[in-house]
C-alpha cells in the first residue's frame, strides 16, 4: 500500500487536521471508536485503499507530542526554543510510523503560517523530514493569516519567515488563505460572523476532495446534467480559497477532481470548453497542463461534487498583501527584540546546531535583523 503520513501541529493545524479525519472517517465508514461500522451499508470501495491513511492498531497509538507551553505567536520561539526542544520527539514518532509503512508515498502537514508553532516548528519539521526522506512527496495544507480573521500583529513576520521553506521543501503546498475563506463565508454563505469552525468546514471539504483519488479506487460512467454547473462553479474566482483573482494571472497547471457517478466524456468536454473559451488565462507552452479526474464516490450527503486545484501566477496578489503587511510593520522594527532573544538563546545553548538551513548568508542577515 502507498501510505501517506499525516502530521499536524499548532492550534490551527490540529483543528483543521481533526476536522479532516472526521470527514474522511465518515466517508470510509470508520466510527469514533476506530472500527469499520456502516450499519450494513458498506461498500467494497470504502476499504479498498483504506491503508493509505489508516493502519490497524490495537490499543491507542501514542503519537501525540506536547510542549509545556505554546510558542506565544512567536516564530523564533517555535523554531529555536520551544519547538527545537520538541522536534526530536516529533521526528521519533514520524520515524516509527514511517518504518511501519509498506511503501511510504509521502507526507502531508497541516499548520498555520501565522502562529509561532505552526510556522516556526512547522518549518523545522518540514525541513527535517525532507532531509531524512528526500525522495518522498511533501504536501502541505498551509493556512495563511488574514487581519479579517485574527488581529495578532506579528502574523506577517511569522509567515514571511516560513514561506521560503515551503517553496524549497514542499512539492505541493495548498494555500488556504483565511482572507478568502472569510470572504466566501461572509458573501457566499451569508454568515455574518464566521467562526474557525465555519472556515474549517470549507478547508476539510477541500482536503477530502484533494485526497479523494488517493483514498478511493477508479470510476464508473453514467450520465447526469449537473456537470456544466459544477465546472462553472469550480473556475469561478469567487470560490477560490486564496485571495487572488485568477483573471489577474495565468494558470501554469490546473487539476479538476470530480466526485460522483458521472460521464467522464462529458467532464472532458466541459473542461476543454472552459480552456477554449478562456485560452488567454492559460500558459500556452506547457502541454496538457489542465487535467481532470473522476472518482465515483461522492462526499457524504451529496450526489456530486468537484474540487479544483490550480497553480496560477495570480498567487502573487496574496504574497503582495503579506509582504505589504510585513513591510508596514518592519519599518519601525516592533517586536524584533522578542524574536532576536529566542534566536540568541539557541545560538548560545547549542552553538551551530541550526546553522544548516537558511541561517547563513543572506537569510541569516535577514533573520538577524529581526
Ligand atoms: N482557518 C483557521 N485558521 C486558524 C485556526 N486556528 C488558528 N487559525 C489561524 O492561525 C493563525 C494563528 O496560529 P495558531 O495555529 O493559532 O498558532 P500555533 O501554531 O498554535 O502557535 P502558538 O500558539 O504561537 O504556539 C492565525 O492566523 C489564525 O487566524 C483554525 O482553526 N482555522
Ligand atoms: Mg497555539
Amino acid at each position: 500500500m502507498r501510505e501517506i503520513l499525516h502530521v499536524q501541529g499548532g492550534q490551527c493545524g490540529n483543528q483543521i487536521g481533526s476536522k479532516f479525519w472526521e470527514v474522511i472517517c465518515d466517508e470510509h465508514g470508520i466510527d469514533s471508536s476506530g472500527r469499520f461500522n456502516t450499519d450494513g451499508k458498506s461498500s467494497e470501495n470504502q476499504l479498498e485503499r483504506i491503508n493509505v491513511y489508516y493502519n490497524e492498531a490495537s490499543g491507542t497509538p501514542d503519537n501525540f507530542v506536547f510542549g509545556q507551553s505554546g510558542a506565544g505567536n512567536n516564530w523564533a520561539k517555535g523554531h529555536y526554543t520551544e519547538g527545537a526542544e520538541l522536534i526530536d520527539a516529533v521526528l521519533d514518532v514520524v520515524r516509527k510510523e514511517a518504518e511501519n509503512c509498506d511503501c511510504l508515498q509521502g507526507f502531508q502537514v497541516c499548520h498555520s503560517l501565522g502562529g509561532g508553532t505552526g510556522s516556526g516548528l512547522g518549518k523545522l519539521l518540514i525541513s527535517k523530514i525532507r532531509e531524512e526522506y528526500p525522495d518522498r512527496m511533501m504536501m502541505t495544507f498551509s493556512v495563511f493569516p488574514s487581519p479579517k480573521v485574527s488581529d495578532t500583529v506579528v502574523k506577517p513576520y511569522n509567515s514571511t519567515l516560513s514561506v521560503h521553506q515551503l517553496v524549497e521543501n514542499a512539492d505541493e503546498c495548498m494555500v488556504l488563505d483565511n482572507e478568502a475563506l472569510y470572504v466566501i463565508c461572509f458573501r457566499t454563505l451569508k454568515l455574518t460572523n464566521p467562526s474557525f469552525g465555519d472556515l474549517n468546514h470549507l478547508i476539510s471539504s477541500t482536503m477530502s476532495g484533494v485526497t479523494c483519488s488517493l483514498r478511493f479506487p477508479g470510476q464508473l460512467n453514467s450520465y447526469t446534467c449537473e456537470i456544466p454547473e459544477l465546472t462553472q462553479q469550480m473556475w469561478d474566482a469567487k470560490n477560490m480559497m486564496c485571495a487572488a483573482d485568477p483573471r489577474h494571472g495565468r494558470y501554469l497547471t490546473a487539476l479538476a477532481m470530480f466526485r460522483g457517478k458521472m460521464s467522464t466524456k462529458e467532464v472532458d468536454e466541459q473542461m476543454i470548453d472552459v480552456q477554449n473559451k478562456n485560452s488567454s488565462y492559460f500558459l500556452g507552452w506547457i502541454p496538457n497542463n489542465v487535467k481532470s479526474s473522476v472518482c465515483d464516490i461522492p462526499p457524504k450527503s451529496l450526489t456530486m461534487s468537484s474540487t479544483f486545484v490550480g497553480n496560477s501566477t495570480s498567487v502573487q496578489e496574496m504574497f503582495r498583501r503579506l509582504s505589504e503587511q510585513f513591510t508596514a510593520m518592519f519599518v519601525a522594527r516592533p517586536f524584533c527584540i522578542e524574536y532576536q532573544q529566542y534566536q540568541d538563546a539557541t545560538v548560545e545553548d547549542d552553538e551551530g546546531e541550526y546553522e544548516d538551513e537558511g541561517l547563513e548568508g543572506e537569510n541569516y542577515e535577514n533573520e538577524k535583523k529581526m
